[in-house]
């Protein structure tokens, strides 16, 4: 690979113009050669290049693989997140950044295009065809106690459902605890999981699945009726890059309010989003099992559930059949 991919894909991706290969090369200090070599790696590689004589080259199309250096390009101006691990396949971006969560004290995030072991709460599989959807862990390290954990997932799932509904104009609800769904179709799942000692929080490790652009077909039978896309909400291909671009941002602020302000703050806000008050479900957490009513949520990130015989029940986490 030639020493100035980097350098070429930025230029060309943060100019909308046309740029000429002597041009480029002048600037970048390499020759016309060089410049014409990597143009056909990148074609190769999924991006469309328009070329057209006496004007140059401009990028008409990136991929819609992962690509580090457009990823990195995306990712530049954040605080936090402003790392990647990009992969084309994987077993599971979250084993992968568990695996490198000692390499480094940063916050980083592990994205790949497919997950071939992509797995939900209770070792469920996650689906997560090849260039469909955000496959991410995202790894952050607060300075904060276990206890301060239990409300972590509530800021996270602000962050996914504003970024749909105010970016992609589709109303969706949050299903406490883990899940973003659009009518009664599933588009989104998160988990928690953290590195922890007696000091404290050592690391959050936090995976998130969005299913962005597969069509109904495309899930298997069991999902087909229980799960949806972005593109099949709104009729319109979702862009990868954008949309990372927004979740990492959103995800910054929200993760910033969670270390800052206590959940009561966003607690009207977060009741408002979600979808599960005003019927009567199923709420098991272990091997406690209750039929019952949400009725509110506590400061500390428990859900109040009454069970139909009048008893309030507190959960912290609960799989909730719908
Ligand atoms: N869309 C809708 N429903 C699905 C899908 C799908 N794509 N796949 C299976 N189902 O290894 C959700 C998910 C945690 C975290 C699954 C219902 C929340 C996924 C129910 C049927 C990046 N747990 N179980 N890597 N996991 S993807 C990884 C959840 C992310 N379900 C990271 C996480």
């Amino acid at each position: 690979m030639s020493k100035y991919k980097h350098e070429i894909v930025n230029y060309l991706y943060r100019n909308d113009e046309y740029l000429s290969g002597q041009h480029i090369a002048e600037t970048l200090n390499c020759s016309r050669v060089t410049v014409k070599k990597v143009i056909d790696q990148l074609r190769n590689e999924g991006f469309e290049i328009e070329s057209i004589s006496n004007k140059g080259y401009k990028i008409a199309k990136i991929p819609t693989t992962w690509q580090e250096d457009i990823v990195n390009i995306e990712l530049k101006d954040n605080l936090l997140l402003n790392r990647a691990i990009v992969q084309t396949q994987v077993d599971s971006t979250q084993l992968l950044a568990k695996a490198h969560v000692n390499d480094t004290d940063n916050h980083f995030i592990v994205l790949s295009d497919e997950q071939t072991k992509g797995r939900g709460r209770f070792n469920r599989e996650w689906s997560s065809l090849k260039s469909k959807g955000l496959w991410m862990s995202v790894v952050l390290r607060p300075d904060i106690s276990i206890q301060k954990m239990s409300t972590f997932n509530l800021f996270i799932s602000l962050a996914i459902q504003e970024v749909i509904e105010q970016h992609y104009d589709i109303q969706c609800k949050i299903k406490w605890p883990n899940d973003i769904y659009i009518g009664n179709k599933k588009v989104c799942g998160f988990l928690t999981e953290m590195i922890a000692d007696t000091d404290g929080v050592n690391a959050i490790i936090c995976g998130i699945g969005i299913n962005l652009n597969q069509t109904q077909a495309e899930f298997d039978k069991v999902n087909q009726s229980r799960a949806t896309s972005l593109n099949i909400e709104n009729g319109k291909p979702i862009e990868p890059y954008q949309f990372l671009s927004v979740l990492i941002k959103a995800i910054e602020q929200r993760y910033n309010q969670f270390l800052n302000l206590p959940f009561s703050e966003i607690k009207e806000l977060y009741k408002s989003k979600s979808m599960i008050w005003n019927k009567t479900l199923t709420y098991t957490e272990g091997n406690k099992q209750i039929v019952g009513r949400a009725i509110d949520i506590q400061d500390n990130g428990f859900l109040t559930v009454i069970s139909e015989d009048g008893d309030l029940h507190q959960f912290m986490s609960a799989d909730i059949e719908i």
